[in-house]
């Protein structure tokens, strides 16, 4: 699925800003479709209220149920379309839904149009036919009910629970629970926009790259709709535009000597080199001819996994970087500019160079950056809170597999996402998760070999069933705070421990893919005691000596949890929420930022390519320090 694209064949139209929005709070939930909210404007089915998309809608209100609302809630926007989109009969009208979590239903002036399961992903209908008709039926009336209840068979899963006891609980009464870590956010958090192309489309492009001595290879393929007429060329530009390799056709290979190649940030002096893959499409169609053209952002890089090395570009590659959440105050998951752009100034001023989409895919806007920054990304899908025996059922596995379709077409051109995570702490000890965790891993491989696949376990070395089917072994583990809480002095050696037991056992490349402290932004004691920014430092600290016993052997990567403070359901053991972020969730930092600064830069001077450039170069010329 391409991103909507501007170019001389295709506009687009966003629909950010204010929608109606109405949460159906009747006792099942149902009076939308009883009373066919769809049919008519919002407002005169009842009470609205004005919503800005994109944004969670959760933390917006002052109203307390919509905060912990379960359940269906409408979403109804109008929209005037200019007039050549509707009487050009060579113009294809899609209505693009960024992501809305976590099942879908779409109507358009009433009509049934899509529906879609799974949050943080994009989904998309042709409405050509439902503009088209009849004189300038221009403006238009888009209704969106969205339903965050999460089950058995959602990704990520969760139950439902009828509380009976009647002297304790309401009748009808239930709660949703959840097994993970993180608020269930959930409405328009992405925007939603209408675009056009013409009726014959360039409707999907696939990119993978090689290196041949010198040479860059960039092989594509490219899937073109609505008629077998057609004519297709590409062209190859460098970042200064000019063409560097031509071909034509649905499929080629094109050569770039002496390419330049992508390198994540910090590790080369010209990191994140991209070309522009410039797709022109040319068909004859029965109302006459129509061109298409698409502009795709190439990386040429290759990625390989040795027994102890991650190798980018041939070079061991070390991931010093963070696990993020979508998260901030008021706009909950909801996509956010501004939120955007400090946070990759953040992850440069830390010298991290890579971050892991902890625990759904992100934005494409986020990928974009990535691209162009040179963060490497670890592509995590929704498969998170896979914590009970039931959920691994065949319903969810096969939903589970549709889900990485939907990730891999979506993100497979990035040339910063290096590798797929299928899941997070499953419970990978269980048998049935053996088997279904294998069948997942293996149908990603097979929608894309050209990257490795993981999930990130925190099960016991010898009782995880999933880690012989990955490439990459990924460890979540918090001595010194879940475990032996307060006793920092335990962590090397336990450690140690984890490390060489899994290594032993797999002979694979091991990234220290979690581990952190609960910290309250200006909370001080020394020495140190749990949740101060003293305590996160030493416990960082001791980890960091851990690491680097094994960083050159086989542990190829260290990402820490957080980074920054975000947003869970309430609980005993949440201070608003998870504090062991090394910012706070208003991107300001704590001690440990300063610490882990002076590492990742530290270790990305070490392992910088070519070595012949002065090592502390990227340090004393970075614009960020
Ligand atoms: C890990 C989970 C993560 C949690 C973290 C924590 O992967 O989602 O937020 O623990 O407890 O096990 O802080």
């Amino acid at each position: 699925m391409l991103y909507p694209q501007e170019s001389p064949s295709r506009e687009c139209k966003k629909l950010d800003g204010l929608w109606s929005f109405r949460a159906d709070f009747s006792d099942n939930r149902r009076r939308g479709f009883e009373e066919q909210w769809y049919r008519r404007p919002l407002w005169e089915s009842g009470p609205t209220v004005d919503m800005p998309v994109p944004s969670s809608f959760n933390d917006i209100s002052q109203d307390w149920r919509l905060r912990h609302f379960v359940g269906w809630v409408w979403y109804e926007r109008e929209v005037i379309l200019p007039e050549r989109w509707t009487q050009d009969l060579r113009t294809r009208v899609v209505l693009r839904i960024g992501s809305a979590h976590s099942y879908a239903i779409v109507w358009v002036n009433g009509v049934d149009t899509l529906e879609h399961e799974g949050g943080y992903l994009p989904f998309e209908a042709d409405i050509s036919n439902l503009v088209q008709v009849g004189p300038l039926p221009s403006r238009l009336r888009i209704t969106i009910a969205i339903n965050n209840t999460l089950t058995p068979t959602t990704l990520p899963p969760g139950t439902i629970q009828y509380l009976t006891d009647t002297s304790k609980y309401p009748k009808g009464y239930f709660v949703q629970n959840t097994y993970f870590d993180f608020f269930n956010y959930a409405g328009l958090q992405r925007s939603v926009l209408l675009y056009t192309t013409p009726t014959t489309y360039i409707d999907d492009i696939t990119v993978t790259t090689s290196v041949e001595q010198d040479s860059g290879l960039v092989n594509y393929q490219i899937s073109v709709k609505g008629s077998n007429l057609f004519e297709l060329e590409v062209r190859l530009l460098d970042a200064e535009n000019k063409v560097v390799a031509n071909g034509t056709g649905t499929q080629g290979q094109l050569k770039v000597p002496g390419a330049s190649l992508w390198w994540p940030y910090l590790m080369h002096e010209r990191p994140a080199y991209l070309y522009s893959l410039e797709v022109q499409l040319t068909a004859q169609t029965s109302l006459g001819p129509v061109s298409d053209f698409y502009t795709l952002p190439v990386g040429i890089r290759t990625v390989a996994v040795t027994k102890s090395q991650f190798l980018i570009n041939g070079k061991p590659f070390y991931f010093h970087g963070v696990n993020k959440h979508e998260d901030a105050d008021i706009r909950g998951k909801g996509f956010d500019w501004p939120l955007l752009v400090k946070d990759f100034n953040l992850l440069r001023w830390l010298g991290a160079n890579a971050f892991r989409t902890s625990h759904y895919p992100y934005a494409e806007e986020v990928l974009q950056m990535c691209d162009r920054y040179g963060i490497v990304v670890i592509d995590e899908c929704p498969g998170v809170g896979l914590a009970l025996p039931q959920f691994f059922n065949n319903v969810s596995l096969h939903h589970h597999m549709q889900v990485m379709e939907e990730v891999v077409r979506r993100d497979k051109n990035h040339p910063a996402v290096v590798m797929w995570s299928v899941a997070n702490e499953p419970a990978s000890h269980l048998e049935s998760a053996g088997y279904y965790l294998k069948m997942v891993i293996a149908h990603t491989k097979a929608l894309d070999p050209s990257r490795p696949v993981t999930f990130v376990s925190n099960s016991n070395y010898a009782a995880d069933k999933g880690a012989p089917y990955v490439d990459v072994i990924c460890l979540n583990s918090y001595y010194s705070w879940y475990h032996d809480y307060g006793h920092l002095e335990l962590i090397q050696l336990q450690l140690a421990t984890q490390f060489e037991n899994w290594y032993k056992k797999y002979q694979k490349p091991i990234i220290q893919s979690e581990y952190g402290a609960e910290t309250i932004a200006g909370f001080h004691q020394d020495p140190p005691l749990m949740f101060t920014e003293e305590y996160q430092k030493s416990l960082l600290e001791q980890y960091h000596l851990g690491l680097d016993q094994k960083r050159r052997k086989y542990v190829v990567g260290e990402l820490i949890w957080n980074f920054a403070d975000f947003m869970t359901e309430q609980s005993p053991t949440r201070v608003l929420g998870n504090k062991k972020g090394i910012f706070t969730r208003q991107r300001q930092p704590k001690s440990a930022a300063f610490l882990l600064r002076e590492r990742y830069w530290k270790i990305a001077n070490e392992t910088r390519y070519p070595h012949s450039v002065a090592k502390s170069q990227c340090l004393e010329n970075s614009p960020f320090t």
